[in-house]
């Protein structure tokens, strides 16, 4: 298969991105805190495709793999980052690349010491506002994904025979950070990438459900709280759900259990606006959505917090669930475009 006329106009020098590869010989990967499919993804067919060229290549995380995660990595590559083991590795590699972050301390403890490397620091990554944290930053903000854009760095390499197990990674990155496909930079060229990935033996019901349908009884029972929850502001257009640290507690479930559960409340037609209040240890974490052209990065500023146009968040250290819904609930409905 040809990839070629698939190809996009990125500003992306693939070129520059292999000229590295092929004047280095070895490498550490990395992403960041929590990875999520996107980063573990592109860690890994970076990685397969790095040893392909017969380099030495390390994936070093700070965060352990998150279980639902491990079908991914096969072979046990991953190693999560320990001072006393990786230290010295991450001061004498030669190229420290990282991926789908844009601020070099989402790597937490590991920051310090790829910041007193002597390597050459290169990023792979897809997400706005790029701290200058390097030369060689490979930035586009119009994939989907990393993995979007790691499958068309390893497609330009006319040498390199794709397979099922890099295939597999790549297409549990774009299918993450698409939201299986519908995000607004979902586009034809995105569909004919996966479309590759399933002829290379890719099983997108299987990969679904192991991303997707593995949560725990207690993680149903929560969504059917922060269900029960939904009610409307401001005429139907703002959408809000609220979580307890009681909800949470009596389902025996934790706080990234909640992942996604925002996404309910813009199912309500008419709701431009989604608030959802979750009561954390320590004070109250507020995430919001929004639809079309409403800036909800704006509204989580005036809290402290930030964002995306259509995506962000905010906290508060402390205060009075109620009172901050309703500081919250008034300043949003500014943003309302009657
Ligand atoms: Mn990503």
């Amino acid at each position: 298969m040809s990839h070629n006329i698939y190809y996009r106009k990125t500003m992306i020098e693939f070129n520059k991105i292999k000229s590295i590869f092929d004047t280095h010989s070895s490498f550490i990967i990395t992403s960041h805190v929590n990875p999520d499919a996107d980063a573990i993804g592109s860690e890994l067919a970076l990685c397969y495709y790095l040893k392909s060229l017969g380099k030495s290549v390390r994936i070093i995380n700070f965060s352990e793999t998150p279980a639902y995660l491990n079908f991914l990595d096969e072979e046990n590559l991953i190693e999560h980052f320990k001072e006393t083991l990786h230290a010295e590795a991450i001061l004498k590699s030669e190229v420290i690349l990282v991926v789908d972050l844009n601020q070099l301390s989402r790597t937490m403890e590991m920051e310090k010491h790829i910041r007193k490397s002597k390597a050459a620091l290169m990023c792979i990554d897809h997400h706005e506002n790029t701290e200058k944290f390097s030369e060689d930053l490979f930035v586009d903000i119009e994939y989907t994904s990393t993995g979007e854009i790691v499958y068309e760095l390893l497609a330009s390499d006319s040498s390199y025979k794709m397979d099922y197990k890099a295939a597999l990674n790549l297409y549990a990155a774009i299918m993450t950070d698409t939201g299986s496909f519908k995000y607004d930079r979902t586009s034809s060229r995105t569909h004919r990438i996966a479309a590759h990935l399933l002829e290379l033996g890719v099983n997108p019901r299987e990969t679904h459900n192991k991303i997707y349908d593995q949560g725990s009884k207690g993680k149903l029972q929560l969504l059917g709280r922060a269900l029960s929850s939904f009610s409307c502001e401001g005429n139907g257009k703002i959408g809000i759900m609220t979580i307890t640290k009681k909800d949470i507690g009596e389902t025996k479930t934790v706080e990234a259990d909640i992942d996604g559960f925002i996404n309910h409340c813009l199912t309500v037609s008419g709701v431009v606006i989604a608030i959802f209040f979750v009561e954390i240890e320590d004070g109250i974490k507020i995430s919001f959505r929004s639809i079309g052209n409403i800036p909800v990065n704006k509204l989580a500023g005036e809290f402290g917090g930030g964002g995306h146009f259509n995506a962000s968040g905010a906290r508060f250290p402390n205060g009075k669930l109620d009172e901050i819904k309703l500081k919250v609930i008034e300043a949003a409905k500014k943003y309302i475009i009657e």
